[in-house]
């Protein structure tokens, strides 16, 4: 046989283990381990093309003809299974490892702030109370007239506003500032008896500290039916924050004024730490403010619609963030919107 026959015989055979071999093959790395074995600096079919160097130039272009061709399919052929399998399922990669430590999961939660609306509307739905809502972005007369605060009252004052440019200058709009808008809205569209409560975020165009914020939220409580008196409001309040705190709550009120109640008054829970003996978190006095509460004045129930001196009712605000600071003793009101993590994870 000559020289040229052998070679090319030589190369014939590679080919066609090579094509058994790659037909065989179960996965990638196999796919590899050929690659090097068939067309590998160290393999047969590259041993054979070193050997052309000593074979005439004839001889040289046939079987070198045929090795590239060769080369090419084997190539091909290798790239082709190695598509086929990495797409296609390997059992042994995928398998999973159960008694491996499973990775720690990041799990997010609700904001705390979030978590004290829950847990306040969970405490009211208890005792029958529905949750109302009403708009943050918010006409001039639910805001502030029909809670009987008149354009030219000096009580708007005590609210600083942020009003929003608007074409219709006689009843403008505003950020709410307080929850009490709900109170009208609500009234507009049900008849007593009914309780609600209304929490929601409301604005108050104001500098912060570290205990008040320009954007905070609120929870307004409305109660109203025939005979309802500053004694249900007592008792209901008295109810909410011994559940609130987990604990027996005394409460008491002293005179205020709000244009929307009549009478109006400020409300103190006992301290939640001495529960009224003198502390510093409640600066020796053993009482902690809440927030403002009243009788319904009669001209908010004529400004929803309803008649005069036909029902009476208790309405309160209070702040949120407020409540959650006692509760928690966080003792900056930024921290809530700082969106710090190392605050927010501690809840
Ligand atoms: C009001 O907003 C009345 N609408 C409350 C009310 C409703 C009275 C119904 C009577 C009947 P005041 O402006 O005082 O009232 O705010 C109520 C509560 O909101 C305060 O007691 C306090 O807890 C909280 N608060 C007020 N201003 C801020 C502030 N800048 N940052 C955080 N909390 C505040």
């Amino acid at each position: 046989m000559t020289n040229e026959n052998m070679l090319k015989e030589k190369i014939v055979k590679i080919k066609q283990e090579a094509l058994t071999a790659v037909e065989k093959a179960k996965n990638v790395e196999e796919i590899l381990q050929l690659e090097i074995q068939f067309l590998g600096r160290k393999s047969d079919f590259v041993g054979i093309l070193r050997q052309l160097k000593d074979v005439s130039v004839e001889e040289k272009r046939e079987v070198g003809q045929l090795a590239n061709s060769v080369k090419v399919e084997i190539q091909t052929l290798l790239e082709e299974k190695k598509k086929s399998l990495s797409s296609s399922f390997d059992a042994q990669a995928e398998k999973i490892d159960v008694t491996i430590p499973a990775l720690k999961m990041r799990q997010g939660h609700l904001h705390p702030l979030t978590k004290i609306q829950n847990e306040i509307e969970d405490i009211f739905t208890s005792m029958g109370f529905e949750i109302a809502d009403g708009p943050e972005v918010e006409d001039e007369f639910h805001n502030f007239d029909a809670l009987n605060m008149p354009k030219d009252h000096p009580a708007r004052d005590m609210q600083d506003t942020f009003w929003l440019k608007s074409e219709n200058k006689k009843n403008r709009i505003v950020l709410r500032t307080h929850t009490s808008n709900v109170q009208i809205r609500y009234m507009e569209t049900h008849q007593p008896p009914f309780r609600i409560i209304a929490p929601g975020r409301i604005y108050r165009n104001e500098a912060s500290d570290s205990t008040h914020e320009h954007t905070f939220h609120q929870f307004e409580a409305l109660v109203v039916g025939d005979e309802i008196n500053v004694g249900n409001f007592k008792f209901v309040a008295q109810q909410f924050f011994s559940k609130f705190f987990k604990k027996e709550i005394q409460i008491r009120i002293r005179p205020s004024f709000f244009p929307f109640t009549e009478p109006s008054f400020e409300f103190d829970i006992s301290c939640t730490i001495c529960g009224g003996k003198g502390c510093s978190a409640c600066k020796n006095v053993g009482w902690l403010e809440i927030g403002g509460a009243g009788m319904v004045n009669q001209n908010v129930f004529v400004a929803s619609g309803y008649p005069r001196g036909k029902y009476q009712g208790f309405a309160w605000g209070f702040g949120l963030e407020r409540l959650a600071m006692m509760k928690y003793k966080i003792d900056d009101i930024r921290h809530f919107h700082s969106g710090d993590l190392r605050f927010i994870k501690q809840f």
